[in-house]
């Protein structure tokens, strides 16, 4: 069986989100006590205020190259040392080989670059420099046919984004980054908080809500998110929006559990538009690696998936994958996320990524 989350039962809690904004200031107590004792009302915490998070220091391209560091400059200073004055024979083409996969490029990728590599080069004495330069041109080439942005069909009232992943892989994050991008080109988005297993992942995406002026459809926690997911849909009809994002658990007491609710709200929605969901995307953590290959074969299968966004990049990414995944999958790649902020989603640039994967400026 394949382990996606380190086993269902035995996993731990999910780490709580980063708090996106600063801590609610304390409230003032009053200063006078009231006369008669106040009834014990249990209130509802008043709505967290959603300030910005302080943009992250650099460009979008500078964190990009900062996360791939470690991918980059192993794969630089490894094809430095292979090719110090040596000739491309078959020793260094292995040798190459086994850095790519390394790298999390994965044995088929890793060979078809260098096969690629080898073609009428063979035999020749090559710089490392020139053999980055050579494998950045080929990588983008790869990744090239997969980068395709997420465009709402504007036909569609609403356009339905099932959003899907392991907890944990920035699903919520991810809706907030498009909410507000696709707010920000004027367009009306409503989010749907299908993720009723967690308090805390309601109250999450109502922060996003808020910070980008999109409504949120919110049940309790514990309520049915196919009949939430078809409810949301209903309201996004009525109102005429144009985006509805769908928010889902990323892990329920095991994966049995998550498939059927994932396909029921699928399949709850369909009796409404047997079209939905338009878009079925699939977020991955670039910091897990190999692993990713596993969560797209196991998301396929419960749901179908019909793009990815690769979250992450600015962190510990062991980018490689994305490469691996672009050649096995050729699933659509929309975007990337390079921060936690609303701003942080960046379009998917094959050359940028290649020449960062490769430590070339
Ligand atoms: N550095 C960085 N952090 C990110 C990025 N995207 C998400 N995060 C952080 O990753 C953590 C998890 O993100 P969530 O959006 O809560 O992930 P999720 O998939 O909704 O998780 P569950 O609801 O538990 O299934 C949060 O602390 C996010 O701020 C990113 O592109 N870069
Ligand atoms: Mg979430």
């Amino acid at each position: 069986m394949i382990k996606l989350w380190g086993g269902w039962k035995s996993a731990a809690e999910p780490k709580p989100e980063a708090a996106p904004e600063a801590p609610a200031p304390a409230p003032v107590p009053a200063p006078v006590p009231p006369p008669e004792p106040a009834p014990v009302v249990v209130a509802e915490p008043p709505p967290a205020p959603a300030p910005e998070a302080p943009a992250p220091s650099g460009g979008w391209l500078s964190r990009l190259r900062q996360g791939l560091a470690k991918s980059s400059s192993k794969l630089t200073e490894g094809i430095s040392g292979i090719f110090v004055s040596r000739r491309l024979d078959d020793a260094t083409l292995e040798e190459l080989e086994d850095l790519l996969i390394g790298a999390d490029l994965g044995p088929i990728t890793a060979a078809h670059l260098t096969q690629a590599l080898a073609q009428n080069r063979f035999g020749k004495v090559m710089s490392g420099d020139e053999v980055r330069r050579i494998l950045a041109d080929d990588i983008a080439a790869l990744l090239e046919p997969v980068a395709e942005p997420l465009v709402p069909d504007p036909a569609l009232k609403p356009h339905v984004v099932l959003v899907v992943g392991v907890n944990g892989t920035g699903k919520t994050t991810t809706i907030g980054k498009l909410a507000r991008q696709w707010r920000d080109e004027g367009r009306s988005v409503m989010l749907a908080a299908g993720d009723t297993f967690r308090a805390a992942a309601v109250s999450q995406l109502k922060i996003w809500g808020e910070r980008t002026g999109c409504p949120v459809v919110a049940r309790e926690t514990g309520a049915d998110a196919a009949g939430l997911a078809f409810d949301a849909l209903e309201r996004a009809r009525r109102e005429g929006t144009e985006i509805l994002m769908i928010d889902t658990a990323g892990r329920l007491q095991n994966k049995t559990d998550l498939m059927g609710e994932l396909q029921k709200m699928v399949r709850v929605i369909r009796k409404l538009d047997p079209d939905a969901p338009h878009t079925v995307l699939l977020t991955l953590d670039a910091t897990t690696g190999q692993n990713a290959h596993a969560q797209v074969e196991v998301f396929q299968e419960m749901v179908g998936v019909t793009g990815l966004i690769l979250t992450k990049l600015d962190g510990s990414a062991r980018g490689g994958v994305l490469v691996g995944l672009a050649q096995k999958y050729g699933l659509p790649v929309h975007a990337i996320g390079v921060g936690e902020g609303a701003g942080d989603l960046r379009p998917f640039e094959p050359t940028a990524f290649a020449r960062s994967l490769m430590g070339l400026g």
